[in-house]
């Protein structure tokens, strides 16, 4: 599974994961890295998502910048020249998913420059690296997950203000118009994420309605199919240094929706 970590800036951390950091981070930028299959949907990240039972650690990529992702994704990243030295795990500190919460990081190439971290209930940390970045305009998962947090922010302990960016447009299909998330959940009849199953079909069903018959509507690569499209914001990404290549060893790739 060739994924594209997206290197998202934290900007401001919650104060429980301020105190953690403290002193341990050796002057680094740290960056909380999340896996995606979608890179040309990353202009409509309004938020990312972390799971709250998961543990996470910020290791050293060099002297520079630090990233958060889960132990088992480090270790994958050290065989594939993410780190400056080569098989080697480098972590400075670790961190409750709900430490991470509320934190207000960057995310490259949205319309929106800085979101924040929410808790998602179906983050698997057995696949990718733990952390996933938030598209509602076109993953059902994200845009049920950020509507139950809007209407039940006390009970999932967020800030509403954390959780208020709307999803925009990023590319159209002829099935299901500017934002297939929100057509497909209300299609399906989708109320919550805890509607796994219905939400796997939505999900298989975005993927290739997007794929085969999308048209960009945001970025630099408006008008020209997905299929074209993805590749190169990919490219680009990975040129401005926002973005780099993520592998999962085959056989070890467990699919939230198998
Ligand atoms: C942004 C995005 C935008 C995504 C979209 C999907 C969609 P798959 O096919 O099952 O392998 N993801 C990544 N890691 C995890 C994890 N640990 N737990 C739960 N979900 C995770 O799914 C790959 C996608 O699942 C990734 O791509 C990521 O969300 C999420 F518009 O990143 B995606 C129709 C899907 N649309």
């Amino acid at each position: 599974q060739e994924y594209t970590g997206i290197k998202m800036e934290v900007v401001e951390w919650s104060p429980a994961a301020h105190k953690v950091l403290e002193n341990k981070l050796g002057g680094r930028k740290v960056f909380l890295v999340a896996a995606t299959l979608r890179p040309e949907t990353m202009y409509g990240q309004t938020n990312c998502f972390v799971g709250t039972a998961i543990k996470y650690g910020v290791f050293a990529a060099n002297d520079k910048e630090a990233y958060v992702c889960t132990l088992r994704a480090a270790r994958n990243m050290t065989f594939q020249g993410t780190f400056d030295v080569r098989g080697q795990v480098n972590q400075l500190a670790e961190l409750e998913g709900t430490a991470i919460v509320g934190a207000k990081i960057k995310a490259p190439f949205s319309v929106y420059p800085q979101v924040y971290v929410l808790p998602m209930d179906n983050v698997l940390p057995t696949k990718g690296t733990g952390v996933v970045t938030s598209v509602p305009s076109d993953s059902p998962d994200d845009y049920a997950t950020l509507m139950d947090l809007r209407k039940k922010a006390e009970y999932y302990k967020i800030d509403p203000v954390w959780a208020a960016f709307d999803p925009v447009p990023v590319l159209s299909t002829p099935a299901y118009g500017d934002m297939s998330a929100p057509a497909l959940v209300k299609q399906l009849k989708i109320v919550s994420q805890k509607d796994v199953k219905q939400l796997a079909e939505a999900k298989e069903l975005a993927y290739k309605e997007g794929f085969y018959n999308g048209t960009m509507l945001a970025g630099e690569f408006k008008g020209e199919p997905v299929q074209e499209a993805k590749n190169k914001v990919r490219a680009s990404m990975i040129g401005r240094g926002v973005a780099f290549a993520y592998a999962e060893p085959e056989g070890l790739v467990i699919s939230r929706s198998a």
